[in-house]
């Protein structure tokens, strides 16, 4: 499987050396590094196209969730995150990396617009906690930069299109083993992300309804393998991933904007089998 991956790029390469007025800029790369339980990234990273790298160096499943939030504090951010009531209109969130366990990585390719953003990991602790209680939370500033910079920076070439809605997954074309640049688009109306996991090796879809069924303690039978946290109703963002072939589930756990709970419980959660 790798072998026609290898040559893609190799032609690419050759092609971008040959014609190098024709490539148009990459989007910026920013890296995360998760660790249990804090974020490192830059402080400031300018605006436009922008490739995030998320990779957990701790124990526990981390994901880097992107927040905009429009000249607001980060006590009034705070504040929003423990509410439990419905998502404030003032957040905003463009795609950033979805979850992977420790030593794995994931990606989000998102348009950020200039402002003050937050990094937040709310995956919870063996004992329920979301990370962002102890520590997870990291300030982003978006600087405005200029057109010529990674605002002008073309956009990832998809070969997949999943588009969210409320509450389901609709994938372009089945996904097969390989590697594949995803783009993902929110057809709203309620913010929604998507999870990808891999069942564990004879598990099923069941297995997994038991695991949500009773209260989603501890690991379940599937093992998070990345995907996108957002975009935002009407926004498009990207991530590039390899699946070996396998059994994998597509999940939303975004809490619901009428009973606040996680999407999953309004069906929106879907079987994939990679071959
Ligand atoms: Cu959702």
């Amino acid at each position: 499987m790798k072998t026609p991956f290898i040559i893609g790029s190799l032609a690419f390469a050759l092609t971008a050396c040959a014609r190098p007025d024709a490539s148009p800029a990459a989007p910026n790369v920013v890296t995360i590094i998760a660790t249990d339980y804090a974020f490192a990234a830059p402080d400031t990273i300018p605006a436009g196209l922008t490739t995030f790298k998320l990779l957990n160096q701790g124990r526990e499943p981390h994901q880097a969730v992107l927040m905009g939030a429009r000249g607001k504090s980060l006590a009034e951010v705070r504040a929003a995150m423990v509410s439990q009531g419905p998502i404030p209109e003032w957040l905003n969130f463009p795609a950033g990396p979805g979850v992977v366990m420790g030593t794995d990585s994931s990606n989000a390719t998102s348009r950020l617009e200039p402002g003050d953003y937050y990094i937040v990991c709310f995956i919870p602790d063996p004992k329920g906690v979301p990370h962002v209680m102890m520590g997870m939370v990291r300030q982003l500033v978006v600087a405005p930069a200029p057109l010529t910079a990674s605002a002008a920076a073309a956009e990832p070439r998809a070969d997949v299109v999943v588009t969210l809605s409320d509450y389901a997954f609709a994938l372009s074309t089945p996904l097969t083993a390989g590697t594949h640049t995803i783009r993902v688009e929110n057809a709203g109306p309620q913010l929604h992300e998507i999870g990808i996991e891999q069942l564990a090796p004879g598990k099923t879809m069941a297995d997994w309804q038991r695991w949500l069924a009773g209260g989603m303690k501890g690991m379940g039978p599937s093992r998070p393998v990345g995907g996108l946290v957002g975009p935002d109703k009407g926004k498009a963002g990207w991530f590039t991933i390899t699946l070996p072939p396998g059994k994998y589930l597509v999940a939303c756990y975004g809490a619901d904007g009428k009973d606040q709970k996680p999407h999953v419980m309004h069906g929106m959660v879907q079987e994939l089998t990679v071959n």
